[in-house]
């Protein structure tokens, strides 16, 4: 398995899991980190004998955001020419289902790292926020179109306009994570649930996580008729053969591409 600086990086069964490795910056993200992280999971999103992500952080932070220090004494041209940031385009791209198991701050890009996984599972001792007002800037990593989208505007402007740090039990109630754990469990509980899923057929997960992102991204009409295509499109697996004739006969469907 490849050594990275940043992050840790294991595979548990059909689990990958990776660790952000910068605790005593409380995993700031740095370009080098994103760097990593975007390989590593993208190596994971095509190997086969990988179903699902756990995606974590170590110490105090999930991730306190982009590295403040790194970006501090940027210019515009030097930000635009090198595209800054534009790797997590590529992660937010990802197919294979991913979770974010947030352990205390989630903050900045850290917590737009969280929204940009498919699903979030918090421990409650998590802290989630915005604070990009109080450097003279916005959210820059999708944090004020996926949180709109997430929690809806209200809460949204209040975030990022006052800056505030929500706790775990405000972001379920928003509908910012699916669900809040003791902080101890947090990685065995997003571990349980990668592994459920990973015991699924993969394009089937692939294709609803594809669908469920569309109903970002398009109008009602379309993101039908995209659900659609993809349903109509799973009838060429071998799972869906073995998925049907599993509950017909009475049976746990074994799936190909798990
Ligand atoms: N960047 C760099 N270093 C950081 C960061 C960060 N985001 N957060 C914490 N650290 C470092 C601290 O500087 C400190 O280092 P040192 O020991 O060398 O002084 C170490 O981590 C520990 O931090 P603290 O001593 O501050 O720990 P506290 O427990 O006292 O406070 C907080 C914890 C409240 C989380 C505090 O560290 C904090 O406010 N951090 C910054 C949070 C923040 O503002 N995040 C947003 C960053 S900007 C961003 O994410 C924009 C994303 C989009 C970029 C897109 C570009 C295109």
């Amino acid at each position: 398995m490849t050594e990275y600086a940043n992050i840790l990086v294991e595979q548990q069964g059909r689990v990958g899991l990776v660790t952000l490795n910068r605790p005593s910056a409380l995993n700031a993200l740095n370009k080098a980190t994103m760097e990593e992280l975007v390989a590593a999971v993208t190596a994971m999103d095509s190997d086969p004998g990988v179903g699902a992500v756990v995606i974590t952080g170590s110490g105090k932070a999930f991730a306190a955001g982009a590295d403040i220090k790194e970006m501090a004494d940027q210019g515009y041209m030097d930000m635009y020419l090198a595209d800054w940031f534009r790797g997590w385009e590529d992660f937010a791209r990802l197919r294979i289902p991913t979770i974010a198991a947030v352990s205390g701050f989630a903050l900045g890009g850290g917590c737009e790292l969280a929204m940009m996984c498919h699903l979030i599972i918090a421990g409650d001792n998590a802290k989630f926020g915005q604070p990009e007002i109080n450097l003279g800037v916005l959210p820059g990593m999708g944090g004020s179109q996926r949180l709109t989208r997430a929690v809806g505007k209200a809460k949204a402007m209040d975030m990022i306009l006052t800056g505030r740090f929500i706790d775990a039990d405000e972001a379920e109630r928003c509908g910012l994570v699916s669900r809040v754990v003791p902080a101890a469990d947090v990685v065995s509980e997003a571990l349980a649930a990668a592994g459920v899923i990973a015991g699924k057929s993969k394009p089937a997960a692939m294709a609803a996580v594809e669908a469920v992102n569309a109903a970002f991204e398009t109008g009602l009409a379309h993101g039908v008729q995209f659900e659609r295509r993809l349903f109509h499109s799973l009838f060429a697996t071998e799972d869906q053969k073995e998925g049907m004739a599993a509950f017909t006969e009475k049976r746990q469907p074994e799936f190909k591409h798990r």
